[in-house]
This record gives structure tokens, sequence and C-alpha cells, in this order.
């Protein structure tokens, strides 16, 4: 076995001090944060299609990220070396769970037959490592966009041979996750979407997406796979308008379908920023809907306008994304996977370590501000203020869905203005409340 890290020591934690960018400065595996260990708290996880797949290349250049493993003449060989180079990397960097695609594992074949050859030997493969390493499977998934036959969509395309190579491929995929005792299966709906209505039956496209989930319940059951099953919003990108765009709409089709109770969500903190929301705004909407299932963290450009899936960095961010997720009650079986690149221009194999040491450290500070946060009670002191006049009186009886409009309009005809002293929000307050948790976490 060939080792791609070697010139590499295992990333320990170090402290806030350490100015060894191969060191932890936050991240500390077993340190405990209230009940649990930062790391069942965080449940970090590689995504393989960024760290081990990706080569780089952007509309205007070619591949600047050749590595070591990708220098095969048969792409079978390639695919065996990537999987030897994913377990040392998540070994060497303390990452106990991975996700993937079927596709970026195993290369694609001229048919499904044969590309599902391909991927029974990578998972074979893929299954040693992990019970040699015990690294887990956070979640699967089948890639259903790069390949030219789901240029109209998968579930949502208007052939209907195409909707069956989505499905052969799924049934697959959920198979493959399910051997391999993956705690999640995710539907990210690549090109379930469209470009023009000129050329769109909206409504068959949506019952057929409805339809394909129903099929994907149905053989859940059969093959008894018991992991959570997840659907990732995401506004636009690859087609103009995506048709699980965001926590709202996704959860609005699930419930005009009758399918709320099997699926929770992954929350992708790019896709969030490119509906115009915030991280915590897409991660508050599941939660207080019950169904936040899981993460995938990174963070997008503002001054951008597409998905440019970048390591997170934003402290302010993770802490109001660890503030939520602690609200929840935690991940499990969810976790936080950096489906996050390296720029083009980051080539060396350093450059991966750095990225996830930057992303695991700004978790890891996230965590601590938010739990600190948390313990103290400041904002839900504050929140509870804010709505105190709903836990008595007229605030009572409409919480309690014991008034109408006549009796409402009988109690403010008389209101006079002026004696309505409305309160503060405090926004400034509250905003320096977080700045002082997370310096002094
Ligand atoms: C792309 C998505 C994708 C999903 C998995 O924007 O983030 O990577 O997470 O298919
Ligand atoms: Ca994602
Ligand atoms: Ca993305």
């Amino acid at each position: 076995m060939k080792n791609y890290f070697d010139f590499i020591e295992k990333v320990k934690y170090e402290g806030p001090d350490s100015k060894n960018p191969l060191a932890f400065n936050y991240y500390q595996a077993d340190k405990k944060i209230g009940s649990k260990t930062m790391a069942e708290h965080l449940r970090f996880s590689m995504a393989y299609w960024h760290s081990m797949t990706e080569d780089g290349s952007d509309p205007f250049g070619s591949p600047t990220l050749v590595r070591p493993w990708d220098r095969f003449d048969d792409p079978r060989e390639a695919a065996k070396a990537r999987v030897e180079a994913a377990f040392e990397f998540m070994t060497k960097l303390g990452i106990d769970y991975f996700c993937f695609h079927d596709a970026d594992v195993a290369p694609q074949g001229e048919t499904l037959k044969e590309s599902n050859r391909n991927l029974d030997e990578i998972i074979n493969l893929i299954e040693e490592k992990m019970q040699e390493t015990g690294i887990k499977l956070l979640w699967g998934t089948s890639n259903l966009f790069s390949h030219p036959i789901f240029m109209h969509g998968a579930a949502t395309s208007p052939d209907a041979r195409v909707f069956s190579c989505a499905a052969a491929k799924v049934k697959k995929a959920l198979e493959a996750t399910k051997r391999l005792g993956g705690e999640n299966y995710v539907f990210w709906g690549g090109r379930e979407g469209y470009e023009t209505l000129l050329n769109t039956d909206m409504k068959l496209e949506q019952d057929n997406l409805a339809r394909f989930f129903e099929m994907v319940l149905n053989y859940v059951e059969e093959i008894n796979f018991e992991g959570q099953l997840l659907i990732e919003p995401k506004p636009k990108e690859p087609t103009k308008h995506q048709y699980d765009f965001d926590s709202s709409s996704v959860i609005a089709f699930l419930r005009n379908y009758g399918l709320e109770d099997y699926f929770k969500l992954n929350i992708e903190a790019n896709h969030a920023t490119l509906a115009a929301h915030t991280f915590q705004h897409e991660l508050r909407y599941a939660r207080i809907n019950d169904m936040l299932g899981s993460v995938d963290a990174n963070q997008g450009d503002l001054l951008l306008g597409w998905d440019t899936d970048q390591f997170p960095s934003n402290l302010y961010s993770t802490t109001l994304a660890m503030y939520e997720i602690l609200k929840a009650g935690g991940l499990e079986p969810g976790g936080l996977n950096f489906d996050a690149k390296v720029r083009r221009a980051s080539f060396q194999l350093e450059d991966l370590f750095y990225a996830h040491i930057l992303g695991m450290d700004s978790f890891a500070k996230g965590l601590e501000a938010a739990h600190s946060l948390l313990a103290s009670g400041e904002i839900e002191d504050f929140i509870d203020r804010r709505y105190h006049s709903y836990q008595e009186g007229v605030g009572k009886k409409i919480r309690e869905g014991k008034i109408g409009l006549k009796e409402l309009s009988e109690e403010a005809l008389d209101y006079r203005f002026e004696d309505l002293q409305l309160e503060s929000g405090q926004q400034e307050r509250l905003e320096a409340i977080v700045n002082r948790h997370l310096l002094q976490s």
C-alpha cells in the first residue's frame, strides 16, 4: 500500500497560541462541552467529491489540483488509489465520517450495469478501509446531474427512460449506502428544476418527483435501510429554478405530497445564502419544523452569486449555526459534512489539510461560543420578555385560540395609541452579547 501523506504527522491540538499550521488551535476531539465531547457534537465528515476527486478546473482553465492518486492511465486503478488516499487523509486529520456520490468513487461505464460493477469493486475496498480505520459513512448519494443524459433533469426529466436511469442509480446507491452502514442518504436535486416554462410541464415534473420519492420509500422498506433520508435545498445552479429552493419550499413540497414524515433536511450554508437567507435562517426554519437532519458545512462568498463551496472561516456564522444545532438537541444521526473545496490556486496537498483544519477549528470555536451563549440564557431571557404579552390576558387567549376578530376588535377600538408603549428590539445590544461570548469562550 502506498502512503500519500507521509510528510505530514497526525494533526494534533496545540491550543490557541500555536502557530503550527498543521495543528488545531481550537478543535480538541475529546474535550467535553456540556454533556458531549467536541467530536460527538460536531461529527465532522469529509466530502469525497471535493477533497479526493476535485481537480480545480473552471470554465476558464484546466485542472490545477493534479493529485498523486489520479496519476493512473486506468481510471479503475485511480479509483482504488483514491480510496487509499481518502482513508489515510481522514485518519491523519481525525475525521470520523465521510460522504460520497456513486460517481466520485468509481468510474462510470458505458451502461449502468458496467458502472455498477465498477462501484461494487470500490465499495468492497471502502468497506475494508472502514473496518481497518473505524471511519464511518455519514451519507451516501447518487450523482444524477453530471452525465449528459441528465441534462433535462433526472426524476423530473421529460424522458421516462431518464427517470428509469435515475431510479436504477438511486436503487444501487441506496444498496451501497446500506452495505456500508451509512447513517443517512441524501437527495440533492442537481437538475430537478427548469430553465424556461415555455418547454416545461411543471405540474407533471413535480408530481413525478413525488412519485420518485414514494418509490424510494418503498424500496427503503424492502431492503430495510434504516438510515435517515435527507433532502438538500438549493435555489439555483445548475438550473435557473430548482424545485428544492429552500427549507420552506422543500417542506411545502413534502407536505403537499404527504411525504413529510419520511424525510428531513440537509442544510448547506452556501445554498442558504444563494437563496438570500442566512445559514442560521435555514437551520432555524428546519429546526422549528422538526426537519433539521444534517448540515453541509461550508460558506459562500457574498460578493459572488454562485456556489463557491468554501471552507467555513466565519466564526459569527459558525457560532449562530451551532446555536441552532444545540437548540435542536444535536445533529445525530446527521453531522457536519465539509462540502467545501480548496481554491483553484491552493493546489498543494498541504492545502487540503489547512482547509480542513480551518473548518474544524471554526466549528469548534463556534460550538464553544454557542454553548456559552446558551448557558447564559441571555438571548432566551430577552426573547421571553419580548413576547411576554402572550402569557396573559388577550395574548394568552390568542395563543389558546379562544378569541376571534370581533372580541379583539372590541378590545382594540378603544386603545389610545400613545398609551401603547412598545419595547425596543435591542438588536445591537444582542449582537454585542454574541460578540462577548465569541471572544470570551
Ligand atoms: C451541490 C450540492 C451537492 C450535494 C450532494 O451544490 O451541494 O454536492 O451536497 O449531491
Ligand atoms: Ca451540499
Ligand atoms: Ca454546494
